[in-house]
């Protein structure tokens, strides 16, 4: 690593302490960005990497509810407004147990160059709460919204910050904000994307971030002259993001055996099919059930616990050709990523945020895997929510087909730029390297035009 780099991350990690995912996230684009920099002395002397790392503003506030037992409960929400140089804030909102400040910052900063590799005109946020959906009654979780957004509509707004969903945020979740918005602000207007499809909602947004995977990673093996069709894939999670992703993965001839939860995995030698995938989405979605219900239903799966493997996930040693990670962050780490990379897996393309370890992602660069980032890999999501802003402000809902089409070319397009920056640079399909700088440079440069600030 350059010196650089070096001493810009001893100062992040200084400023930043206790934040470990937010630093690593910091650290893998430093390391790709370093040659720009080098390059680059305008961005050295405007202090740009020192600008960007801290957020322009960071919201936290007190979330109070009352539970099904009449019980007061407290819980802490946030939203972190990273970057605005090239448009309102935007990003999800993710309702987790394990959510801290220090999460929430990495995301909101992979949110700045993925939003930016989008080629809309999004700024980047990130917000939720450490509030756990898990076992809570639909009242419950609708009381939890209304108390999250008395706070939070004061902050947000369709030209300032437009959150959307992210872990334990769906549907269900927008509805209740949403409605909670509306009547706090007595206007109604696009503060939210993936709304639901009869107040202002986009067709193909609950599937854009799946699909925009799968079309990303047609484009990888595309530079290979290979396509999905036959391929074994390994799918990790079983929420929104993998649900799609499995069902693009069978439109277009691959083989899944596989999803998870935080409890275990299931592998499912026959495939899984759209019946099957019909059968996880009840679960997951309407149930809210657990994945292992998934071998209890068929025969062919076998269910394998996952909780309390510290060392590595054994889903990530079946065979097979390509692996999406869906989950969550770091749920592959070195042990993992080299048991994908001995067993021949030749694609990863990231669903979610940072799903591999620094360690593990050396490993798929050292094996020249075809390696999609989730800043470039899962952009579709956050894209398809840009195009649900534009109708909002259209005033008009766009068909399924014309959606879709735009997500294909925006995928395409990121892969393009991404391959481009990564063979300027000297790195021929090194995607992390790509898709850090083309989406630093945008931003970059709109800071500088824009003044110090
Ligand atoms: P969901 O809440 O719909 O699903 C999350 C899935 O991941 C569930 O299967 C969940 O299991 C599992 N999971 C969550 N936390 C953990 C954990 N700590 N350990 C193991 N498994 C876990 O979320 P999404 O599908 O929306 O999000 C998945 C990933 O994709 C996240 O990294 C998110 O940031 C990223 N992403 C999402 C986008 C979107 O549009 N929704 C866009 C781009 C990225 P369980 O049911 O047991 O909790
Ligand atoms: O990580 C992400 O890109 C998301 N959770 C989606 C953000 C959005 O605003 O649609």
């Amino acid at each position: 690593m350059s010196a650089l780099v070096d001493d810009l991350l001893a100062d992040v990690e200084a400023k930043n302490p206790h934040q470990p995912e937010f630093l690593q996230a910091v650290e893998e684009v430093a390391t790709a960005i370093a040659p720009v920099l080098e390059k680059n002395e305008r961005y050295r002397q405007e202090k740009i990497f020192q600008r960007i790392v801290e957020p322009e503003r960071v919201i936290s506030f007190r979330v109070c509810w009352m539970d099904d037992r009449g019980d007061i409960q407290v819980n802490r929400g946030y939203r972190v407004q990273m970057n605005s140089a090239i448009g309102p804030y935007k990003g999800g909102l993710r309702f987790h147990p394990s959510v801290n400040l220090g999460i929430l910052k990495f995301l909101a900063f992979e949110q700045v160059f993925k939003n930016a590799l989008t080629t809309l005109p999004l700024g980047a946020g990130k917000g939720g709460a450490d509030f756990d959906p898990k076992g809570k009654s639909d009242y419950e979780v609708m009381r939890f919204c209304q108390a999250f957004m008395s706070e939070l509509f004061r902050h947000i707004g369709p030209e300032r910050d437009v959150p959307a969903g992210d872990i334990g945020v769906g549907g269900r979740e927008i509805g209740y904000l949403f409605g909670t918005y509306r009547r706090l602000d007595n206007h109604f207007e696009g503060v939210l994307t993936g709304k639901g499809l009869n107040w202002g909602g986009s067709l193909i947004r609950p599937e854009a971030t799946g699909y925009g995977n799968v079309y990303f990673a047609a484009e990888m093996l595309n530079t290979r002259n290979t396509t999905l069709e036959g391929k074994t894939c390994l799918v990790s999670g079983s929420g929104n993001v993998a649900q799609y992703t499995i069902e693009k993965l069978i439109e277009l001839g691959a083989k899944v055996v596989s999803c998870s939860d935080s409890n275990g995995y299931v592998y499912d030698e026959a495939g899984i099919d759209r019946t099957k995938l019909s059968f996880i989405m009840d679960l997951k979605n309407k149930r809210r059930g657990r994945i292992k219900e998934f071998a209890d239903q068929f025969s062919s799966a076998e269910y394998v616990a996952t909780n309390g493997t510290t060392d590595h996930n054994p889903l990530w040693k079946q065979k097979a050709d390509c692996a999406f990670p869906s989950a969550t962050q770091n749920e592959i780490n070195a042990t993992d990523a080299a048991n994908l990379v001995d067993s021949g897996v030749t694609l990863v393309s990231e669903g979610a945020n940072m799903p591999v370890t620094a360690e593990g992602a050396h490993h798929f660069l050292e094996a020249k895997l075809l390696y999609g980032p989730g800043k470039a890999a899962n952009a579709g999501g956050v894209a398809v929510s840009g195009l649900e802003m534009a109708q909002n402000s259209q005033r008009l809902g766009w068909r399924r087909e014309d959606v879709d089409g735009h997500l294909h070319r925006i995928m395409k397009s990121i892969h393009t730029v991404s391959r481009d920056a990564s063979e300027t640079y000297g790195q021929p399909g090194n995607y992390v390297l790509g898709a850090n700088v083309a989406g630093f440079t945008k931003v970059a440069d709109a800071m500088l035009e824009q003044g110090i600030g």
